[in-house]
């Protein structure tokens, strides 16, 4: 009799390390590169050129290689802002519409070889490169498709020159995590001549993306490839935001660079999509792209950089923050203390997690009873082990029971994205004393990443609630957090 209760009492323990298959994928999924890039969430944009020297925003070609003179260049200063910051990458504009290169390349002389610079002697992209290794972040590149200043430009012999500038640059500068395409495209420009023509070009065909695709991952099988929705999508616009709904799935077959198709779908990504595109938002953290002496004044404030944070990575995107250097060669003195006041926000935003307080981890429903896909597996620091339900199951709740009453008013979510993404509408409810819910919190989509603010509730137990999924929900990571931040919503997109 006691050797079989003691046997009953083991099944419970069998059927909990049972084998009980994962969810299958839903629609398209992300690659490898796409997955470690999603990791990467915040980085900097560098746009340097004769620009920054001549106070202009799209030089038109004819500018002097003799004016890019930066006299106190400093990469070590760049990169100790932006690491400073939390970033984890830079992408440098190698080449912008100006089509002045700053590097030496092979095969135009309108580049930093002819500037004073240096006598001639320097490499931005070098530099940059290196520093960016120096100090443990990613290195990008943003190489412009349209050349103003090039006379080939409109030519299949310029589509020769840009194809041998991708070789350069991904051939001796290491590493590049991103190479970045701009959809800005033909137009006015000095092209070689002495008077400003008007140049245009299909940029459907012209350029020949795939080939030019195929030469960049055999160059380097790891780059992502940003533009034209390629392995991510552009946001749609360049004022720091991605919508509240952010699908990482998109039609891309119908987008092409530099030819607006579906802003919604920039936006807001396509739940019917069948490819995965998940998106990048650009921004400068001044008006312009490159440096203006004028626009010290107008450096954004670290709060306008916190909305922006959640209005981007807080929705599950990329944010490239562009922080141009001067004429000088450094990073200004204005977005210095912005990023650091920025980088303390962030420090009270998320530096204090809750998490230890809790006692329990529930959820209404676990896949197979499994503890493999059980609540707690959300709360452990492991993005690869997830909470799941079984396949027909599209909402359910967590519920999370503190030892002690406690402060929230931050969350932190993350869906397990090699599955795909499934989760379209959740709510986070606090239990009162008298045991009533009270809504603190919804959204739609989650994604890589979703960050919600809220104001102050003090709770023993919290649950989330997934309302609507595509398929049954797998959710990875939460995290509340009290955040010592006074709640400023000014999120107005
Ligand atoms: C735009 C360009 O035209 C701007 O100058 C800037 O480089 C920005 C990142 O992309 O399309």
């Amino acid at each position: 009799m006691r050797k079989l209760s003691c046997i009953l009492s083991l099944i419970p323990f069998f059927a909990a390390c049972s084998q009980v298959t994962p969810p299958a994928p839903y629609g398209p999924t992300p690659n490898k590169v796409q997955l470690e890039w999603q990791e990467l969430e915040f980085y900097a944009f560098v746009h340097f050129t004769t620009n920054t020297f001549t106070d202009m925003e799209w030089g038109l070609g004819n500018s002097d290689p003799s004016v890019f003179n930066p006299t106190e260049f400093d990469v070590d200063q760049w990169m100790d802002v932006f690491k400073s910051a939390g970033m984890k990458a830079v992408v440098l504009t190698a080449k912008h519409h100006d089509g002045f290169c700053l590097w030496p390349s092979g095969y135009t002389e309108y580049s930093v070889k002819n500037s004073v610079w240096k006598d001639g002697k320097g490499d931005v992209v070098g530099a940059v490169s290196e520093a960016a290794q120096k100090h443990g972040l990613k290195f990008g590149v943003y190489l412009s498709p349209w050349d103003r200043h090039d006379d080939r430009y409109g030519t299949s012999e310029y589509v020769d020159y840009y194809r041998n500038q991708i070789r350069e640059l991904l051939t001796d500068y290491g590493p590049i995590f991103e190479f970045w395409k701009d959809g800005a495209n033909g137009g006015t420009g000095y092209y070689g001549g002495t008077e400003s023509q008007e140049r245009r070009v299909d940029a459907r065909t012209y350029y020949d993306w795939e080939n030019t695709h195929i030469l960049l991952r055999d160059l380097q099988a790891d780059v992502f490839i940003f533009g034209g929705c390629t392995d991510g999508r552009w946001c749609g616009n360049e004022q720091g935001h991605v919508g509240e709904t952010n699908w990482c799935r998109l039609n891309k077959d119908k987008y092409h660079l530099g030819v607006p198709y579906n802003m919604d779908g920039l936006y807001c990504g396509e739940d019917d999509g069948t490819h995965w595109v998940p998106a990048e938002v650009d921004v400068s953290i001044r008006p312009g792209w490159f440096w203006h002496e004028n626009e010290n004044s107008k450096v954004k404030s670290p709060e306008r950089l916190l909305d922006i944070y959640y209005t981007s990575v807080g929705r599950g995107a990329n944010l490239i923050l562009n922080i141009p250097p001067n004429d000088k060669g450094l990073i200004s003195d204005e977005d210095v203390r912005s990023l650091e006041g920025f980088a303390e926000l962030l420090k009270k935003e998320f530096g204090h997690c809750v998490n230890d307080g809790i006692k329990k981890a529930e959820a209404t429903q676990v896949r197979g009873g499994s503890r493999t896909y059980s609540a707690k597996q959300v709360l452990d620091e492991d993005h690869e082990t997830y909470w799941t339900t079984e396949d027909s199951t599209t909402s359910a709740s967590l519920i999370f029971t503190f030892k002690n009453p406690t402060v929230v008013n931050r969350a932190m979510l993350r869906e397990y994205l090699p599955l795909g993404q499934r989760i379209a509408s959740f709510n986070i409810e606090a239990q009162t004393d008298s045991g009533e819910w009270i809504e603190i919190a919804a959204a739609t989509t989650i994604g890589h990443k979703r960050l919600l603010r809220f104001d102050d509730v003090t709770t023993k137990v919290i649950r989330i609630n997934i309302l609507d999924s595509k398929a049954c929900p797998v959710l990875s990571d939460v995290k509340f957090y009290e955040s010592t931040n006074p709640l400023k919503r000014n999120e107005s997109h």
